[in-house]
């Protein structure tokens, strides 16, 4: 998969040469390439934001620079292959796994963070007439640009690319995957010494007895889900809980 992405702060973007997404690019199962937005300005200010028609507060990123470089980095890869344009913003629609999966299948990817109160509308619009556009939040809060959001994304889609995660499995029981524990966060997990500092792992993480631990582990996702999220429960399907749930 390649990923571009365009802004005023190139370095906000060095996180993704560490840890995962690091790896995936150095082993070459990721290209991104993180471009500065005032290379395509042509004024001695290098100016990407102008004052708001109808008033208001703040900036707006001018179109200019973005076309440019939206165009330039079209030009810049095959032609028979169109980059999905993902534009982070606290108005867009919410960003679920579900959506990591699709673009996680997609070739190429271009995120466009902005700073300021956005970037002109007419932007957007332009390339969702080639181009496939999602408008994306990573919740409800406010940052103070997107590219806070560009290193959540790109982390979450990176690790579902073929070969990036070193076990297969790792995804199986991820809260939020589609599975046996479909729509339950993930229980507590525990690893040696079996007492620390007096407390001693559950009892039956040791029995040797696969279909408790399944049983155990399933009850305890199914009740953090109902202490933390009960959203979750009530919205799921109702054949994906188990008889043992509703007894909880
Ligand atoms: Cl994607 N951008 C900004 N600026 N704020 C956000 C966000 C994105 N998602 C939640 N808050």
């Amino acid at each position: 998969m390649r990923i571009d992405v365009v802004t005023i702060f190139p370095e906000y973007l060095e996180p993704l040469n560490v840890s995962l997404v690091g790896k995936a690019c150095a082993r070459g199962q990721l290209d991104v390439r993180v471009h500065d937005l005032r290379q395509w300005t042509h004024d001695r200010h290098h100016t990407v934001d102008d004052t708001p028609y109808g008033g208001g507060p703040g900036m707006v990123m001018k179109p200019e620079p973005w076309g440019e470089a939206l165009d330039a980095i079209e030009a810049s890869g095959p032609s028979e292959v169109r980059p999905v344009m993902v534009v982070p913003t606290p108005s867009g629609r919410p960003f679920t796994q579900r959506l990591a999966v699709e673009l996680s299948a997609k070739p190429w990817l271009v995120f466009t963070p902005a700073r300021y109160e956005g970037i002109d509308r007419r932007v957007i619009d332009a390339y969702a007439e080639r181009w496939e556009v999602h408008e994306v939040s990573i919740g409800d809060y406010v940052l103070a640009g997107g590219e806070a959001a560009v290193l959540v994304i790109t982390e979450a889609v990176a690790r579902l690319l073929p070969g990036v995660l070193g076990n297969a499995e790792s995804h199986r029981d991820d809260s939020f995957a589609p599975g046996a524990m479909a729509d339950l966060l993930e229980g507590p997990v525990y690893t040696k010494p079996p007492v620390w500092r007096d407390r001693a792992i559950p009892e039956v993480l040791v029995s040797g007895h696969h279909g408790k631990i399944a049983r155990w582990r399933r009850d305890q996702a199914f009740r953090r889900t109902s202490a933390l999220r009960p959203d979750l429960i009530e919205r799921c399907d109702p054949a994906a809980l188990d008889k043992h749930d509703r007894a909880l």
